[in-house]
This record gives C-alpha cells, sequence and structure tokens, in this order.
C-alpha cells in the first residue's frame, strides 16, 4: 500500500505540494491546528489549486494533531520559526521508520526539528517554486522552478522520489544540500534586507551596487569561514543577476514586512551573523544590516526573531 503524505502547514507551499500529489492521486492528509480550522476546511469543501487561471479544487482528508493514524511521511511546511514546536506535537505519532521532509528556507530550524525527532530521517529540502494563497483553503502556482531535495546525514536517495516525478513536482536529489541551503541563505541575505531597507523591488537595487557589493564579499568570507566554499563561488554576479531576472519583483521578506507578517530574519540574516559570531568572523556590514534591519522591523511593530 502505498505511504500517506502527512503535510503539516496548510499555507503555499504545502497547499502547492499537497494538491499536485492528491491530483495524481497519491494519498495525502492534510494536519490542522484545530477543530476549527478543520471544520472550516470540511466547509470549503477541499483544497484549490489555481494554477495559469484555471482551479480545480481536491477534497484532500484532513485531521487534526490529535487523530491516532501512525505518520511514516511527514511533509513539514509550516514557517522556519514555527515548524520545531508543530513538530513537536505530531512526535508521538511518528512511526519508528518516518520520514521528514523540511521545506523551510534559510538555516536553524531544520537542526531543531531534527532534534526533536532523533528517531526519524530528516530530508532538507531547498525550494525555487512560487506559490501565494488567495484566499482561505487557495493556492496559486505563482513561479515555476525547483526543488532540491538532500539529506546530510546519508546520501542515499528515498525511494519516494518517483511519486514527486508523478506528481509534476520538478526535483533533484543532491549530495550537497547544505551547500544549495547556504547558497540561497547567502543571496536571500544580499537581497532580502536591503529591499525592506531602501523600499524598493528587487530591480531597485540596480542602484545600491556598492551595498551589494561589499555584502557578498562578506558573505562569501562567511562561507568560506563555516567550510561552504562552494557556495560563495561568483555569489557576487549570481546576486546581480537574480537582481535583474526578478528585477519587477518584491522579495519575500518585502512582502511580509508590508503585509505586516513576521518574517524569517533569524534563519537568514540571523543565522548567518551567529555562525560569523560562532567563527569569530568579524563582518560588519551584515552586522550592522542586521541592526538596521531590526530596528525596521521594531519600527513597525514587528517581531525581530
Ligand atoms: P505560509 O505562511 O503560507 O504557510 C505556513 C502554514 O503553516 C500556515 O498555514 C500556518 O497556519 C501553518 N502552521 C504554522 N504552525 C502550525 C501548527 N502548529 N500547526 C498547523 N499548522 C501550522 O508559508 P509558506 O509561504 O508556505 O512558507 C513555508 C516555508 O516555505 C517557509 O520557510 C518559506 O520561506 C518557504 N518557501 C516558501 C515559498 C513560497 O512561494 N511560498 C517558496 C520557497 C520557500
Ligand atoms: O528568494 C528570493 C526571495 O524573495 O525570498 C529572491 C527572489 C531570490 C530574492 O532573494
Amino acid at each position: 500500500m502505498a505511504v500517506i503524505w502527512h503535510v503539516l502547514g496548510v499555507g503555499s507551499l504545502g497547499s502547492l505540494w499537497a494538491t499536485r500529489l492528491a491530483r495524481a492521486g497519491l494519498p495525502v492528509r492534510l494536519i490542522l491546528r484545530d477543530p476549527a480550522r478543520l471544520a472550516a476546511y470540511e466547509a470549503a469543501g477541499g483544497l484549490t489549486l489555481v494554477e495559469q487561471g484555471h482551479s480545480h479544487t481536491l477534497a484532500i482528508p484532513a485531521q487534526t494533531f490529535d487523530a491516532a493514524e501512525p505518520i511514516e511521511r511527514l511533509l513539514v511546511a509550516c514557517k522556519a520559526y514555527d515548524a520545531e514546536a508543530a513538530v513537536a506535537r505530531l512526535a508521538p505519532r511518528l512511526s519508528a521508520n518516518a520520514e521528514l521532509i523540511l521545506l523551510q528556507n534559510g538555516l536553524g530550524s531544520q537542526d531543531a526539528v531534527a532534534a526533536k525527532v532523533p528517531q526519524a530521517r530528516c530530508i532538507f529540502a531547498s525550494s525555487t517554486e512560487g506559490a501565494f494563497r488567495d484566499g482561505d483553503w487557495r493556492v496559486v502556482f505563482a513561479g515555476h522552478g525547483y526543488t532540491w531535495l538532500g539529506d546530510a546525514k546519508d546520501p542515499t536517495p528515498p525511494t519516494w522520489l518517483n511519486e514527486l516525478q508523478t506528481s509534476g513536482i520538478p526535483h533533484e536529489w543532491t549530495p550537497d544540500i547544505l551547500t544549495r541551503l547556504w547558497r540561497k541563505l547567502a543571496l536571500n541575505c544580499a537581497i532580502n534586507p536591503l529591499t525592506v531597507l531602501h523600499d524598493c523591488r528587487n530591480g531597485g537595487l540596480a542602484t545600491h551596487h556598492c551595498e551589494v557589493a561589499t555584502l557578498c564579499a562578506e558573505l562569501s568570507e562567511l562561507l568560506g569561514c563555516c567550510g561552504q566554499p562552494a557556495a560563495a563561488e561568483d555569489l557576487h554576479s549570481e546576486v546581480e543577476r537574480v537582481i535583474q531576472a526578478t528585477a519587477a519583483n518584491y522579495s519575500s521578506m518585502y512582502q511580509d514586512v508590508a503585509h505586516g507578517r513576521r518574517t524569517e530574519i533569524s534563519y537568514l540574516l540571523g543565522h548567518a551573523c551567529a555562525v560569523a559570531a560562532r567563527h569569530q568572523c568579524s563582518l560588519p556590514h551584515l552586522t550592522q544590516l542586521q541592526a538596521r534591519l531590526i530596528t525596521h522591523l521594531q519600527s513597525r511593530g514587528l517581531r525581530t526573531d
């Protein structure tokens, strides 16, 4: 019998995965926060995927944390700051051979989750797909991309990669998932905070070349210090390429701040600065950027952790 995909975190990315898996005929269960959310979901009649203007509603079964069904495969799609506590609540339901797929951006949350469930295999993911919600229980597939998956402790690919293939989820198994995550973290640190502080789209950073170049130099130094030199290769030119390629977009952090939502700062810039401090690597511009961003978030009444 096919293993059930339990999905924890039915937001943008979790819904994008759940709907594509279910559309391919795979067994999926959504895990919702409490009976009130479960009732609201059931009243809506399912989860709707909007793709190229077409919407498709899938009546994926849902449950709360209290359901009895053991969990063998868990897709964790909460924000980085929610992942550890949410997984800890589900730990009693994990079977002995459980596998978790962690979709969180940045770094830090994955190790915190893994420490809560030492018996489980934790597979880390880094995704460039884009999705947003245009209503409750609705997700819009906004940007095609790719998801890299890997396990820093065990390079053996899991058996279910073919299910991602069947579901049309573009992916690749990589032995270097930490390098991928560090590279994305560095890109996000070089772009996202500046878009918030300069109140601009990604393309607006074209007029802040020097600031971007200085940050890229410090981020490259950090990647060298923490044993990730491959993640630093041509970082500055890739950052400039991403700025041009996504010039019309607002960064994810910009959008979080604009909507008054908590950001993932602690798992991006915060993580970079914490690792730099641990390695006694002095990065004055990055540290100053963190301080400026924290002041900005405070001024907007937003959380700084
Ligand atoms: P989101 O806020 O849309 O979804 C997170 C969901 O988790 C929410 O529905 C929230 O209610 C739920 N949740 C949180 N705590 C919970 C709990 N204890 N129990 C049950 N549900 C809980 O976030 P998202 O945009 O889907 O992002 C998820 C992760 O994926 C983030 O780390 C983000 O950076 C990363 N990511 C997102 C995208 C994207 O396009 N949205 C792309 C790449 C990476
Ligand atoms: O990933 C991004 C984001 O907005 O979070 C990009 C587009 C690369 C900018 O850092």
